[in-house]
């Protein structure tokens, strides 16, 4: 860090000599010396623009080989196809209008490069190439907006009437907690000023409150495949932001209030590790780590694929380790989980403190 603030700072000086120097020559009257580009100049400033956008061009070429492979897999939820439909249409039309405008502007500039005698044309208006390029962007605009607006009402579905598993999630500087709504599938209430860790009441949840006794307060995530989840988000200190990026899912937890999203799975971590995309993306990972074991670097055990659940909001200096882990099981799998797990009411009565 410091060797790159260094860098920086005698970069900006250079700059800054540089600059002055140019000042104090220009204020010195000299009229040997004539500063009006040649026509070759612009030539050669024309060519630079036409280098320029092979550059760019190349650039891009080149991101998308390199690249392509470190965006994220399939989606693993039920409405994950038609965000990515959404996302891949909008990319899609800024990349055809960038590489076009991006071509007109470099080959303009080099077309209308100044040379001796040439004289700019006049050309106050035409109504009907305004028109064009006004109507074209209306109409791609609105439709990429309406279609957004529908995609959001469709992902925005939090209502209860399919009978979605409720759970919690909630949020500190710098981990996750859930919890689970227990047999009644009703949350119950809770507050951070009614936090007694001594007691295992780490969520602040309200003793008197029976929804809260058969809650079910963990570290790890466990999803049944196929059962619609609401999530319910606090949290406790500052802003942050609970991101499921495999599900195509993110919803703030805000200090104060309960946010809420909801989501299908319609993967199991099981099927999803089978998924030849993923399969490339461990195979990749677990190679850098074999060269960093093989240096004796720590972290650098093989890894696994898992869903995760993420923060993103720069929530502190630990933001970045703020995680937790999920798991998407069959409907048995996932009953035989949460059999096993203790409820609130036992855990207060035991005096068991969640670790
Ligand atoms: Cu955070």
């Amino acid at each position: 860090m410091i060797t790159v603030l260094t860098i920086t700072v005698l970069v900006l000086i250079a700059i800054a000599i540089w600059q002055m120097t140019k000042i104090f020559e220009l204020s010195q009257l000299r009229a040997a010396k004539n500063e009006t580009a040649t026509d070759n100049d612009n030539k050669v400033n024309g060519y630079l623009m036409f280098a320029f956008l092979v550059f760019i061009y190349g650039i891009t070429i080149f991101s998308f080989y390199k690249y392509t492979k470190v965006l994220l897999p399939e989606s693993a939820s039920a409405h994950g196809a038609e965000y990515d439909s959404l996302m891949f249409v909008s990319m899609l039309i800024i990349f055809f209008v960038q590489t076009i405008t991006q071509f007109l502007l470099h080959y303009f500039a080099y077309k209308y490069r100044g040379e001796k005698g040439k004289k700019a044309l006049f050309y106050a208006d035409n109504h009907k190439l305004e028109f064009i390029w006004t109507i074209i962007p209306v109409i791609v605009l609105a439709g990429l907006i309406l279609w957004g607006l529908y995609t959001w009402t469709n992902i925005m579905d939090i209502n209860d009437e399919d009978d979605p598993l409720v759970v919690e999630l909630y949020a500190q500087q710098f981990n996750w907690t859930a919890r689970y709504a227990g047999d009644d599938n009703v949350l119950g209430e809770a507050n951070v000023r009614m936090i007694d860790i001594d007691n295992a009441n780490i969520l602040g949840l309200d003793e008197s409150d029976p929804n809260g006794a058969d809650d079910i307060i963990v570290k790890e995530l466990h999803l049944p495949v196929g059962r619609k989840v609401n999530f319910h988000m606090r949290s406790q200190d500052v802003l942050h932001s609970a991101y499921m990026p495999h599900f195509r899912a993110q919803m703030n937890c805000v200090p104060g209030m309960i946010t809420q999203f909801s989501f299908t799975p319609i993967k199991t971590t099981a099927e999803m590790r089978q998924d030849p995309d993923v399969i490339d993306k461990v195979k990749r990972a677990n190679k850098i780590r074999a060269a960093k074991a093989a240096a004796g670097e720590p972290n650098s055990d093989p890894w696994e694929y898992d869903y995760i659940l993420l923060c993103n909001k720069i929530c502190g200096k630990s933001h970045y380790n703020m995680q937790m882990k999920i798991i998407v099981e069959t409907q048995e799998e996932y009953d035989k989980w949460i059999a096993s797990q203790k409820t609130f009411g036992g855990e207060a009565a035991t005096g068991v403190a969640v670790k």
